[in-house]
């Protein structure tokens, strides 16, 4: 085969398979690497985006981020542009949402429902049930630095990258003679974006840097190095602006002069200049918008007076600890040797298996990149965002898009990024606390479809799309999954609370259908898909039952892990009883609402796949465990189609990863990396750009390698014909397991699991394997059908899987 002619191993892959992928659990510090020469792998091989001219356009530009900065870098060449992000400078500040009119409402709205009259019932919610304000608030630019090159003369040589390994953005050239080289990241360990500007012949560097906003700003001159913005979020749905901030540049040269005036730095005949960039938000949390903005910006820039190697160093040591936790091999071909957006232009008429493989780990960088302890979690977008009006709000959509994005976060070994969504949950079930009341009537809390800076949590935008109760029930459920991968009961017991608080308001605000006497939300949806034209009202859509069995299971199951003995415990057991079982309807397929509405529907190819969220993220739907159910969640998989937004192929790599048919899942990648989904930068497109497809796809991948949702590890379950070779480690399954995996035509060849804690493990793959722990004797297992085993494994021991 010619691709194995082409095999190299990236200098990356070997470095990370040199250290070892560290089995700590998350919270030990992660084993530091040494830094290998950057430049040192073949340059196929190596996990980097790179293009041979400037960006011309936003989705052209390189992301840098460190969870709470971002900076998207164009490489210009007479101009640069760094597009710059805070995650907390949003629209409005605080407000509260909650309708008083709506309890007043809800018995009204719940008869018309019950009665058929969706369309009559939506019309009220809308003029009734809405929150106040009816949309939520906008995540918004900061603005831009903006660096002006006065050179002349013939431009040669360009070149402009992004290296996931290191996380720094490179461009460099030769202008009239002079070799120009910028490096640009953002530093998590030193809170500041830094640019690094050098040329090979002495005063050679001269530039200018100055902010640029579409925000109301003034610019200003600190000090004779340093310039800087300042501005507030906007007033928007007639809430007020309250997020102060202030962005800092600094220049640092090396020979020449700078100097600084009305919010311009300029530098002359310098050998070598490093600019520090910092931006701070007066945002404390969601009540509260007070904090010291100014001295937010200027503290990281007086810390990060150390020269750049230190700067630099730090930093990439930095990602690498969460970066190389895991490594992806799936072969290097000569497809790999061209400028990155080609390579998507040409990925299904060519052999590119590194490109799924750097498209993976890009998902990867981007999580690193948006979310860390202590920040927001990922957006719509991230943390990259260049309007004041960006699509959909470049917010938090709960209904998918957001649970989306940290799918990747266990399984790909980046348990630190799921941080922020815990963080998020916390406030949510402060906020959501009151729509529960004053809507509902009821104890405990809700989040509905959408939430933003401020936590909105009542029903917004419309009817149609806001009035599903679930979005905060979903991002619950991860505090179960949470502890499947890490067994960490203090983490559990912390949060318990929360899902505790979940669990309450469901079981005030559930009522009896009439019709068949089950428990059911109502009003709900099933996410944006009409049962009838433009009418999506209903009661106890699939969805809304699957999400609450897992809510309810992992609250019983976390009550009885950590011996609490908790009240809710027997109403939560009947509850869950009541709950309507899935239905296969009259085409075979799983039915999206509890009438058999899906063959009318007027949208057969909508891109919610709502209720397989039983196959994939849960597991109520499984090849082995719910046959009969499965076969109908193929049907309804097939009733959709493959087409769809980004995220929406997304979930289809996942959901048809979980069917065990890579083939067809790989086929949903190649569809998901052509320019219509992918931009040049990789950047998922809905169209337009939205983050979640990245992610979704990272997730996707992954489980074609390992899967463990039915509490089995599953090995290789769906390995796409079209890569038959390869290696990843250092993947998490469930179970607090780290695994490796190296097969070859198609086979599973060698496997490693590491115990982070002591418990059985019961491991299937497609041949029959035998166990030996690491440098020991031939493990004892069971055997409990043909290609599974059992064993029980101990803390910090890892097992060696051959095949038979
Ligand atoms: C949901 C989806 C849309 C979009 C939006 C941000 O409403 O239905 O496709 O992704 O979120």
């Amino acid at each position: 085969m010619e691709r194995r002619d082409f095999l190299v191993t990236s200098a990356a892959t070997s470095a990370a398979l040199a250290v070892g992928v560290p089995a700590a659990p998350a919270a030990a510090a992660p084993q530091t690497t040494t830094e290998a020469d950057d430049a040192a792998a073949p340059d196929a091989a190596r996990l980097a985006l790179w293009y041979d001219r400037p960006a011309g356009q936003w989705l052209e530009a390189l992301p840098l981020g460190n969870g709470r900065l971002g900076a998207m870098v164009f490489g210009g060449v007479d101009a640069d542009r760094l597009q710059l992000n805070e995650d907390t400078l949003w629209a409005g500040g605080p407000y509260e949402p909650a309708n008083p009119q709506g309890l007043a409402n809800l018995p009204e709205i719940r008869r018309r429902i019950f009665a058929g009259q969706w369309g009559s019932a939506q019309d009220l919610i809308n003029s009734t049930f809405l929150g106040n304000p009816v949309g939520e608030l906008m995540y918004q630019t900061v603005g831009d630095l903006r660096l002006t090159f006065p050179g002349t003369g013939d431009v040669g040589s360009y070149r402009r990258e992004l290296d996931l390994d290191t996380a720094v953005a490179t461009t460099t050239y030769t202008r009239g003679g002079v070799a120009h080289r910028r490096e640009a990241f953002a530093s998590h360990a030193d809170q500041v974006i830094v640019v690094r500007l050098t040329a090979d012949t002495p005063g050679a560097l001269s530039l200018t840097a100055a902010f640029d906003s579409p925000q109301q700003t003034q610019k200003s001159s600190p000090d004779r190095i340093t310039a800087a913005l300042e501005g507030t979020g906007q007033s928007r749905e007639g809430v007020t602006g309250r997020v102060r901030f202030r962005a800092l540049v600094r220049a640092r040269a090396e020979g020449g002069t700078v100097s600084s005036e009305n919010g311009t730095l300029t530098v002359t005949a310098a050998d070598a200049v490093t600019l520090l960039v910092s931006v701070g938000t007066s945002y404390n949390d969601y009540r509260d918008a007070s904090g010291d903005h100014r001295a937010r910006a200027e503290r990281p820039l007086n810390a990060a007076d150390t020269p750049y190697g230190q700067l630099r160093a730090r930093h990439v040591r930095d990602h690498r600890a969460l970066f190389r936790r895991v490594a992806l091999d799936l072969g290097v071909t000569e497809a790999a040797t061209a400028p990155t957006d080609q390579r998507v232009a040409a990925f299904a008429q060519s052999d590119d298996p590194h490109l799924v493989a750097l498209h993976y780990q890009f998902g990867r960088y981007l999580l690193i990149a948006s979310s860390r302890p202590g920040t927001q979690p990922a957006n719509l977008q991230g943390i990259w965002n260049d309007q004041l009006s960006p699509p959909w709000d470049s917010k938090y959509t709960i209904n998918i898009n957001t649970e989306m994005n940290y799918w990747p976060a266990a399984t790909t070994n980046l348990l630190e990024c799921w941080e922020p969504i815990f963080a998020l949950l916390d406030d949510l079930a402060q906020a959501g606390q009151k729509t529960a009341r004053v809507h509902y009537g009821a104890n405990g809390w809700v989040a509905h479809h959408n939430t933003d800076a401020w936590r909105g949590t009542a029903p917004v935008d419309g009817a149609f799309w806001g009035m599903w109760p679930t979005g905060g029930a979903w991002l619950a459920t991860s505090v179960w999954e949470h502890y499947r991968f890490t067994g960490d009961r203090e983490a559990l017991r912390r949060r318990l609370p929360v899902v505790e608080g979940a669990v309450r308001f469901f079981l005030d605000a559930l009522v009896t259908d009439p019709g068949t006497g089950h428990l059911v939300t109502c009003p709900s949806v099933s996410p944006e898909n009409a049962h009838h034209a433009g009418v999506s009202a209903c009661a106890g859509p699939t969805m809304d039952n699957q999400i609450l069995r897992d809510l309810f299971d992992g609250y019983l199951a976390a009550c009885d892990a950590l011996g609490v003995s908790s009240p809710y415990v027997a109403q939560v057991h009947q509850a869950r009883a009541q709950l309507p079982p899935m239905k296969i309807g009259a085409l075979g397929q799983l039915q999206e609402w509890q009438q058999d509405w899906d063959a009318g529907a007027p949208e057969q190819q909508h891109r919610h796949v709502s209720h397989l969220y039983g196959l994939h993220p849960s597991n109520q739907i499984s090849k082995r465990g719910t046959p009969e159910l499965f076969r109908a969640a193929l049907k309804t998989l097939e009733m959709r189609g493959d087409a769809g937004t980004g995220w929406s192929l997304a979930w289809k790599i996942n959901f048809w990863a979980r069917a065990e048919d890579g083939s067809r899942s790989y086929k949903l990648l190649t569809d998901l990396l052509t320019p219509d989904r992918t931009a040049p930068n990789l950047f998922d497109l809905h169209p337009p750009f939205q983050i979640d497809g990245n992610f979704g796809a990272t997730a996707g991948v992954t489980e074609w390698l390992v899967q463990s949702h039915t509490d089995e590890v599953h090995l290789l379950p769906a390995l796409p014909p079209q890569l038959p070779q390869g290696q990843v480690t250092g993947l998490l399954a469930r179970g607090a397991l780290t695994v490796d995996v190296s097969w070859s035509d198609g086979a599973l060849t060698h496997a490693r699991l590491t115990a982070r804690r002591t418990g059985a493990v019961r491991l299937r793959t497609a041949a029959p394997v035998a166990v030996h722990a690491q440098g020991g004797p031939r493990t004892h297992v069971k055997r409990p059908e043909n290609t599974v085993v059992a064993f029980d494994a101990r803390t910090g021991e890892t097992y060696v899987i051959t095949p038979l």
